[in-house]
């Protein structure tokens, strides 16, 4: 289906592995909502992804259940965008195998992902974790995407992706829209609140280093007052603090202000008084979310029919886009 508004595409996915971290929703999914606002947009969860680690059927089921319900209790508006699950629309695996056959062994071996997960998950090195970025490049270039909202740690995914498309129009003219990535300005990278040197993760296993956008209010203020700082005690901005610097990427990301401004709020004033306001911050953002959610995940009669007509609305292009491109490649149709 030919895209008639002048509006930009835009398009992600989130995988339904947990529920989602302060980290996903300020690295990620918090840009959705701003993007869904000036976009034509689809957004989903990659529920085809998250098998590539495994996982029970009673937890993917539920996951996939929770996180859509989440998409839209974020402020997603399902008559405004398109939200819907991958696995509901055959095409993005379609296409997906025919990427495959335009990617060469080698770029996929480079993806510091797989190398990542292969060493996480040594016992299940299986094909579809090597094959994982072909499949990203299905979903993004199935719908014409111009802009891709991402964290920093899915560039090298894109950049293959923008590769694959380039290959595929240098052989058989232009066809997919080469996407650019969108990475916003602050949360690109929330850390451990634990150990501020690596990325704040669902699936750390230590429960203090991340916040979960459902998490109870006196649970995320504990869990600020905790985090790892250092015997300094001034606000400032700095890479040799990165304790520091993570809680005012955090406070930035959810209030909007410069680190500068930041500096200044906080002049003379000792890490309690920060923490205690990134606390206050965290829990008014995520206060919103947390009251939708909880009335959606009962209602599942709507969400199963978000869902469906998500699909449907999301197959109407995607299928268009398998067929024309099976055809450039010479498959027989009729
Ligand atoms: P897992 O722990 O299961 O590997 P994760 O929490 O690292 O998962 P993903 O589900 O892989 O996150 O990522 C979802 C989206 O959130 C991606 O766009 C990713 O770039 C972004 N993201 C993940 N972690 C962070 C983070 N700490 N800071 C900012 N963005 C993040
Ligand atoms: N790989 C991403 C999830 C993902 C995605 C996509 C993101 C799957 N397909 C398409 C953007 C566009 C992740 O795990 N963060």
């Amino acid at each position: 289906m030919e895209n008639t508004s002048k509006k930009k595409t835009v398009l992600s996915l989130i995988q339904p592995t947990g529920t989602p971290t302060l980290g996903n929703y300020l690295g990620a999914l918090k840009n959705w909502v701003m993007m869904s606002k000036e976009y034509d947009c689809f957004f989903g969860e990659a529920d085809l992804h998250s098998i590539t680690v495994r996982t029970s059927p009673e937890d993917l089921n539920s996951r996939s259940i929770e996180m859509f319900a989440i998409l839209i209790a974020m402020g997603l508006d399902p008559e405004k965008s398109i939200i819907f699950c991958q696995s509901h629309v055959p095409a993005h695996a379609q296409l997906g195998w025919i990427l495959d056959c335009y990617t060469q062994f080698g770029e996929a071996a480079r993806m510091t992902q797989f190398k990542d997960k292969s060493a996480k998950h040594a016992d299940n090195i299986n094909l579809g974790l090597f094959t994982y970025p072909t499949l990203m490049a299905a979903d993004i270039l199935i719908y014409n995407a111009d802009y891709v909202p991402i964290g920093a740690d899915q560039k090298q995914h894109l950049e293959l992706t923008r590769d694959i498309a380039n290959r595929f129009n240098g052989l058989y003219g232009n066809f997919f829209k080469v996407p650019e990535p969108f990475i916003g300005k602050s949360g690109a990278r929330v850390m451990s609140l634990q150990e501020p040197d690596k990325k704040m993760s669902k699936s750390d296993t230590n429960q203090k280093s991340f916040i979960l956008v459902t998490e109870p209010a006196d649970s995320i203020v504990k869990k600020i007052k905790s985090a790892v700082t250092d015997s300094e005690a001034r606000v400032y901005y700095s890479e040799e603090k990165p304790g520091v610097a993570n809680l005012m990427e955090i406070y930035s990301a959810c209030t909007g202000r410069s680190y500068e401004q930041i500096e200044q709020e906080f002049e003379g004033k000792g890490y309690g008084a920060f923490k205690a306001s990134v606390a206050e911050t965290v829990v008014e953002e995520l206060k919103p979310l947390q009251a939708e959610y909880a009335r959606l995940i009962k209602d599942r009669g709507y969400l199963e029919k978000c869902a469906t007509e998500g699909a449907k609305k999301a197959s109407a292009v995607a299928d268009n886009t398998v067929k024309e491109c099976m055809k450039l490649v010479g498959f027989w149709q009729y």
